[in-house]
């Protein structure tokens, strides 16, 4: 994987797609890195990747997005998917019922091996089908509440809010990067002041941190 890595990039951050076979994670993916859609879209099987270079924050973030494949059969063991993601979309249709009844299930897997800092939104997908709706957003809203998760509709088809959910997602995983490095570098700075060295920590790192960051709908 020599491509991964990137000079001219302050981050490279990997980040996964879940949710059932046919919602939409494949073409989320594919209008976020190439802004393309496919109405005749195979299941995937195994494992892709794709890349962006995408600024936050004044930062240059290489995110690297995993696709796997909804269907059970064709997935690629799971704990090596998930190895190192900092994000996950977690998604659904939002004209199928059972692609949200079993979010319960992809909350399971999240938790057996998602990392304790995942950040999470959960997406239902295919907004442009409002009249085919099975899921009302109040329910999704509701559900990413409870879990403490963030929540869109996105639209794939007419690219609706594709752009913002992969941002908000790389936005929050490097607003917890710079907060943990931030930690560090305190439980550092306490280190060497009862060791008898000192030192400094800019006041720029310390607010940029602090900068609040909301979930829309
Ligand atoms: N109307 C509409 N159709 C969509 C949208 N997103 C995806 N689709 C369609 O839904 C079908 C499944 O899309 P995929 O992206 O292949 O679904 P997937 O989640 O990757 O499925 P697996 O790879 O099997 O897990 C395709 O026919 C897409 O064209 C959307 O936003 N609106
Ligand atoms: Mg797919």
């Amino acid at each position: 994987m020599d491509d991964a890595y990137d000079e001219e990039c302050d981050y490279l951050f990997k980040a996964v797609l879940i949710g059932d076979s046919g919602v939409g994670k494949s073409n989320l993916l594919s209008r976020f890195a190439k802004d393309e859609f496919r109405l005749d879209s195979k299941p995937t099987i195994g494992v892709e990747f794709a890349y962006r270079n995408i600024k936050v924050r004044d930062k240059l973030i290489k995110a690297q997005i995993w696709d796997t494949a909804g269907q059970e059969r064709f997935r690629a063991i799971t704990s090596s998917y998930y190895r190192g993601a900092m994000g996950a979309l977690l998604v659904y249709d939002i004209t199928r019922r059972s692609s949200y009844e079993n979010l319960r299930k992809w909350l399971l897997e999240l938790r057996d091996f998602g990392g304790q800092d995942m950040v999470v939104i959960l997406v239902g997908n295919k907004s442009d089908l409002d009249q085919s709706r099975e899921v009302e957003k109040e329910e999704g809203k509701g559900f990413a509440e409870k879990e403490g998760f963030c929540f869109m509709e996105t639209s794939a088809l007419k690219n609706m809010n594709v752009e913002e959910v992969f941002l908000q997602m790389i936005t929050k995983v490097y607003d917890i990067t710079r907060q943990r490095s931030l930690e560090a570098k305190m439980n550092e700075k306490e280190i060497n002041i009862l060791s008898g060295k000192e030192i400094h920590v800019g006041v720029d790192e310390v607010t940029t941190t602090k900068q609040a960051i909301c979930c829309s709908t």
